[in-house]
């Protein structure tokens, strides 16, 4: 496209590719580019506009009415295109039909809800920061945290042990094709058939175990607000938002504390500081990149006019490090004061299941915390690439007993 005659000129070009390898092996210095490049860019290449500020990120998440989720949140305008998956009934949704299944979702988390898995959840946590401190080093990644996610909330869930390997897969597919097609989204979807297949077998109710969150969604078709068909996809959306998101938060807080030992002391004397450790970590290196929305009507964004039908990105990790929001935005802080990141989104569509994602997280890091004396890399980290999940494929790391 021709810039100079594009209608679309007074929004800053985007002068990089966000969804490479390049720019995903340190992404900070572009997202900087772009908050300083101006409140929207325009992206030639994508033909879809980038917020990248804190406020802008956060107003485009929060105005639903305006930035809508119906046309899909990547860069696909379901209007334009059809969905590679019959859409989620509760992220790629706008109200009433969103009101209707998050409120059952909701009812899933209730702090009632936490506080009877709480146990269960710290027993497996101090099982997991055993085997490795017995394996003294390990990998971060396919050692410590893809083992816990999968296990602890699929338990939960009520979903059968057998072919819980579908679910990383399967997380990979939909968070890759929140992007453009790419060679991401291409290796995504080798083997899609029969992950998606194990997938959906394992949403209906006679799949699910009688006293979990399944179960719970499934109570909800018997008491009239759902139908059968929609309790599954609302099983889907567990399975396709809750475990790699949780694995790779995990990776990178573990690659937080190998790097920072002024924290990792921090956390040491303090074990209780693990849920801010978590939750700071989900600001510094949040998985979650960035969520798309589709403009219902003309808008402006600081002077700038976009009109209907147009996608926008919403950079949350560079929200998370916008200095004009932040202190010492480039900081690992476990101290800090974090509420207001974006690495749980925000508005109407923020994270169903941060009472769980953050249960898992202090549960986690509060063992280790008590049970390590030393954590350090052992190697190099290895990068593992997705469109919109941040993540290490393999992190070598070294740790002795306290
Ligand atoms: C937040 C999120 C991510 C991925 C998938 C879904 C939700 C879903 O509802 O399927």
């Amino acid at each position: 496209m021709n810039a100079a005659v594009d209608t679309r000129a007074p929004a800053p070009i985007v002068q990089s590719d966000p969804f490479t390898r390049e720019f995903m092996d340190d992404p900070y210095p572009g997202f900087a580019a772009m908050r300083a490049a101006g409140p929207v860019l325009w992206s030639p290449q994508y033909g879809c506009y980038i917020v990248a500020r804190h406020d802008d990120v956060q107003r485009v998440l929060s105005e639903w009415q305006t930035f809508s989720s119906a046309a899909g949140v990547g860069l696909a305008n379901f209007s334009k295109e059809k969905p590679w998956r019959p859409p989620s009934i509760v992220l790629e949704a706008d109200p009433p039909l969103h009101t209707r299944t998050r409120t059952v979702l909701a009812r899933t988390m209730t702090p009632g809800v936490v506080k009877a898995l709480r146990e269960r959840f710290e027993r497996e946590a101090e099982i997991l920061v055993d085997r490795v401190l017995d394996m003294g080093a390990f990998d971060g990644i396919t050692d410590f945290a893809e083992h816990y996610p999968v296990k602890v909330f699929p338990d939960a869930l009520g979903l059968p042990e057998k072919g819980r390997e579908n679910l990383l897969p399967y997380g990979s597919m939909v968070f890759n094709s929140f992007g453009p097609r790419n060679e991401f989204t291409e290796a995504a979807m080798a083997n899609a058939d029969s992950v998606r297949g194990w997938i959906m077998a394992n949403c209906t109710r006679k799949a699910l175990g009688k006293d979990g969150l399944g179960a719970m969604i499934y109570a909800a078709v018997d008491s009239g607000e759902l139908t059968e068909d929609e309790a599954g996809m609302l099983v889907r959306s567990f399975l396709s938002a809750g475990v790699d998101t949780t694995c790779n938060a995990f990776g990178n807080l573990l690659w937080c504390l190998a790097t920072h030992p002024d924290q990792w002391r921090k956390l040491r004397e303090k074990p209780e500081l693990a849920r801010n450790a978590f939750e700071e970590s989900l600001r510094y290196e949040g998985p979650a990149q960035a969520f798309f929305r589709t403009t219902t009507k003309d808008v402006e964004i600081g002077g700038i006019r976009i009109a209907a039908n147009e996608k926008i990105c919403a950079f949350m990790q560079s929200a998370n490090r916008d200095p004009q929001r932040w202190e010492r935005a480039d900081a690992f802080d476990i101290e800090r004061r974090v509420v207001g990141h974006m690495g749980f989104g925000t508005g109407i569509h923020g994270c169903v299941g941060q009472p769980i994602a953050r249960l898992e997280g202090e549960a986690v890091f509060a063992a280790l915390a008590r049970k390590a004396k030393t954590i350090e890399l052992a190697g190099e980290p290895k990068r593992q690439y997705n469109n919109v999940l941040r993540s290490f494929a393999s992190l070598p790391v070294r740790v002795t007993r306290a």
